[in-house]
């Protein structure tokens, strides 16, 4: 390869003086060009570039088998929560309707498998009979002194988990107490913060920037579209993700199994919510689910439709005291993962256990 010295040199015997002038303008050019190829080569900074609009996570089971699923990036935004009076089908809990400030995040795209939480179970399952809360803290503050790793899980489910469902059908029956330790195993097993959106995170993920009743609209003839509710689902719960996803991208919001989210519930919840980031009362008795399920009608399938842990929820577990676990049964009850891009916007286990 001819070198530049070499190159200058051919030129200025060619050309004399007014050569070296060619060749240095040569030179300069041919480093711009070059400066150039490597600065595309390499790329814009990652700061500048943003966090990706959705990544697949992949879990490795403890036998090996690898389940993925795949987040959206939810952009931050402003948005009007809970429903406008006159609503059909509204509830007062709904109410007042209050702008709030959400900060971007991840959202998984599905409800969690039955395949999931299978893994999640299979790796945390403790033989021990529940305890009493205290006593439950005890044990497991042993454990964690004996061992840093020692993940805590729930008790043996009582009956069958998967309640006769195939493992791409959402996950069911568990406690918001379990669905939370599911978050925390996801944390501890990934690396990357994952947590239960909160009330105001999932309704905004749920209207996906739309200000009508169902998100994609305001005719429930279109719900069957995007939505397994009372009319269209048979009686039972359906493999995630086989509906039309809203305009973010999410399967399965509306319909199928109801979403624990992070919040407790109370009815007057809106009244002194936070502007940015709300994340429900600070105490509380029962927490919040989203989204109406398999056996809902019309009214209770919109966006802004509460519904939280009733005592009936409870009556499969014939064990006293009845599991912080499990919810025997209850085929409808199930949730979706978030995960934090600034850890410190909601902790997830903050307050609440
Ligand atoms: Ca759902």
């Amino acid at each position: 390869m001819l070198s530049w010295n070499r190159f200058a040199y051919s030129i200025k015997k060619a050309w004399g003086k007014q050569g070296l002038k060619v060749n240095r303008g040569v030179k300069h050019l041919a480093l711009a060009v070059l400066s150039l190829i490597a600065f595309q080569c390499r790329g814009a900074p990652d700061e500048a570039r943003g966090p990706a609009k959705s990544y697949t996570e992949t879990v490795t089971t403890k036998s090996g088998e690898k389940v993925s699923f795949k987040m959206v990036l939810v952009p931050g935004g402003t948005f009007l929560m809970g429903s406008p009076e006159g609503e059909p089908g509204r509830k007062d809990d709904e109410g007042p309707q209050h702008k709030v400030r959400i900060d971007q995040f991840y959202l998984c795209t599905t409800e969690t498998t039955i395949e999931l939480f299978l893994a999640y179970y299979h790796e945390t399952v403790s033989a021990k009979k529940d305890f009493t809360e205290t006593e439950q803290a005890k044990k497991e503050a042993e454990l964690v002194a004996n061992d840093v790793d020692a993940a805590t899980g729930p008790t043996p489910v009582y009956g069958d988990m998967t309640m006769g469902y195939g493992k791409t059908h959402p996950a069911i029956g568990m406690t918001w107490h379990n669905a939370m330790n599911f978050c925390e195993w996801l944390s501890k097993k990934t690396g990357r913060k994952y947590r239960l959106p909160t009330e105001a995170e999932w309704e905004y993920a749920c209207r996906a920037g739309a200000t009508n009743v169902f998100g994609f609209g305001n005719d429930p003839n279109q719900l069957a579209e995007f939505a397994w509710y009372k009319t269209n689902s048979d009686g039972e719960t359906h493999e995630v993700g086989k509906k039309k996803t809203n305009a973010w991208g999410l399967y399965d919001m509306l319909g199928n199994v109801s979403e624990w989210v992070y919040d407790f519930y109370s009815p007057q919840a809106y009244k002194d919510a936070a502007n940015t980031n709300p994340r429900g009362p600070t105490t509380g008795k029962v927490h919040v689910a989203r989204g109406g399920d398999y056996t809902s009608p019309i009214e209770d399938m919109r966006c802004a439709a509460r519904t939280f842990e009733e005592e009936g929820w409870r009556s499969g577990d014939p064990q006293i005291p009845k599991s912080k676990w499990w919810l025997p049964g209850m085929d409808f009850i199930g949730f979706r993962a978030a995960m934090s891009i600034d850890p410190n916007a909601v902790k997830p286990n903050d307050g609440q256990k």
